[in-house]
């Protein structure tokens, strides 16, 4: 048979699986170019390589910024082999065609994860001669075999093994694999240096994530899904949650506990309990201790927590865990858990545990995009801090001080309703959520409904958005509420106002809406 030994170029950082992949090469007639610390790796393992300077004729300069950059690879790595003039020009210059590429990249990605990252540290590990090569091997994927990634090394081997060169289509695949990973790196490298230099162009779409799982399924049981994340190091996410306890989470599992996340992050100074169920809270629960909260969270809704996600913005004691065991729950999160307060959520087996680095003031809000077809949209988060010092009392009775922080309660659970949004609330917890009506006088009557005989001369109603008529205001008068936070703005706001003035209730407008669809 043919027996014309073939040429390849490995150059890796993660040298992972490397070893039997190019001994398998080795011994179906492949020698070996490679670069120094591969090079060293290979020949630890008995195998024996052609350093890149042998072929170049001249040593890796500048720190090995400049190694295989060089017509001696990359002639050899472009050169059509049906061209007669391509490979004329390779005798005369001497270059021997390469035949397969097998490189991977400086660790950009992990460089900029690490906690005490240089931005010279970071420039280093920016890839120039690996992306080059990987390219150059792209684009002649007719005659070249690129390996960047090593899930890839069985199959290229096997190919080789049987047929004695990779199959046509197989070069493709791997060809298109690679322009993707390099347009990723690039896209990483652009992100991180526009942060660095404070020029983030809002306009600018780059997508740089990478494929974090491969779900069971998605919203339901029928649709395929996959989960993504972003490469920017993060801590307060559920993508970066350390899971304790329980069954994978799902598609519906991180939409819910994404958004009990972004609720939670809402209160700080207190304990504080938000249950989420289906993107909605069905109860929000204030107190002194932890339990309390729990406690508050829990009264507001013992119905809908039944399957909740709850998120604790505090460690977890054995008193509260005592209590949230009792009930079925989906999820718990919380910045951690007391090692008793583990052991008793730990007897169901199926309960989801995520302990979060609750370390919000250093996670930049990232922008929201949600998908349209053939398209997407992008917006900035919802992240405006209500502050009771700029709103506007708009009728005859003033809030007390007590009202208007029960106001900025309510105004915190409201943010994360699905629209129509309307919560009544007193200064412990939430008394009545109404989500997602399409008129704002339907998710009145819910939240006061359910807040019932609940409301007291303490309770306080807010609204995510104006009021189109005044008849939320009537019902929240003939039910015994006594204050009403909304941002105001309607032609109608006259009114409401006279409404409010007429049941004796305290208005207060913010100027801002918080419309969550
Ligand atoms: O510094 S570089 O941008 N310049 C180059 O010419 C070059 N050639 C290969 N980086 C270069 N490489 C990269 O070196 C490869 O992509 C690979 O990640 C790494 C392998 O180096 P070593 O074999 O010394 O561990």
């Amino acid at each position: 048979g043919k027996t014309q030994v073939k040429r390849a170029i490995v150059s890796v950082s993660d040298k992972t699986d490397l070893v039997p992949f190019v001994k398998g090469l080795v011994e179906n007639g492949y020698e070996i170019v490679s670069t120094g610390g591969t090079k060293k790796k290979l020949e630890e393992a008995g195998i024996k390589t052609i350093g890149v300077e042998d072929v170049t004729g001249f040593p890796e300069i500048l720190d090995g910024r400049v190694k295989t950059l060089n017509p001696y690879i990359h002639g050899g790595l472009l050169a059509k082999r049906d061209n007669p003039e391509h490979m004329k020009t390779l005798k005369e210059e001497k270059i021997t065609p390469i035949d397969l590429v097998c490189v991977n990249l400086y660790p950009f990605k992990e460089t900029i994860e690490k906690p005490d990252v240089t931005l010279e540290d970071a420039i280093e590990n920016i890839d120039i001669g690996g992306p080059s090569m990987l390219r150059a091997a792209s684009k002649n994927y007719q005659d070249v075999t690129v390996v960047y990634d090593k899930a890839d090394y069985s199959q290229v081997l096997k190919e080789i093994e049987e047929n004695g060169e990779t199959s046509l289509e197989t070069r493709m695949r791997l060809a298109a694999k690679v322009f993707r990973a390099t347009a990723a790196y690039d896209a990483l490298i652009s992100e991180y240096l526009n942060k660095q230099v404070g020029l983030e162009d809002p306009e600018k779409l780059t997508l740089t994530y990478d494929l974090k799982e491969k779900m069971r399924y998605g919203e339901n049981s029928h649709q395929k899904a996959w989960l993504y994340e972003d490469a920017l190091p993060k801590k307060f996410s559920i993508l970066q949650a350390e899971q304790l306890n329980g069954k994978k989470l799902s598609y519906n599992n991180i939409k819910d506990a994404d958004e009990a996340l972004r609720a939670i992050s809402e209160f700080q100074d207190e304990p504080t309990v938000v249950a989420m169920k289906h993107m909605n809270p069905c109860g929000i629960g204030r107190g002194d201790t932890l339990e309390e909260a729990w406690q508050r969270a829990f009264d507001a809704d013992p119905v809908s927590i039944f399957g909740g996600v709850i998120a604790l913005n505090r460690k977890v004691d054995l008193a509260t865990a005592e209590k949230m065991h009792k009930i079925f729950l989906e999820i718990i999160i919380a910045p951690g858990f007391d090692e008793d307060a583990l052991a008793i959520l730990k007897k169901k087996k199926n309960l989801r545990l995520l302990q979060v680095d609750f370390d919000y003031e250093n996670e930049p809000a990232r922008d929201e995009i949600v998908s349209v077809m053939g398209g997407i949209l992008k917006q900035e988060q919802d992240t405006l801090v209500e502050d009771p010092k700029e709103w506007q009392v708009v009728t005859k009775v003033k809030p007390t001080e007590e009202q208007l922080k029960t106001m900025l309660f309510a105004l915190k659970a409201v943010k994360h309703t699905k629209s129509n949004a309307i919560v009544v609330a007193n200064s412990e917890r939430t008394l009545g959520v109404g989500a997602g009506q399409p008129n704002r006088i339907d998710s009145a009557k819910i939240a006061i409904k359910h807040a019932g005989d609940a409301i007291d001369d303490t309770a306080v109603l807010s609204s995510d958005a104006f009021f189109p008529f005044n008849d939320c205001v009537e019902y929240a008068g003939e039910h015994g509420i006594k204050a009403i936070v909304q941002p105001g703005g309607s032609i109608r706001d006259q009114d409401s106002i006279e409404m409010a003035d007429k049941y004796g209730i305290t208005m207060v407008f913010t100027g801002y809406r918080h419309f969550r669809h």
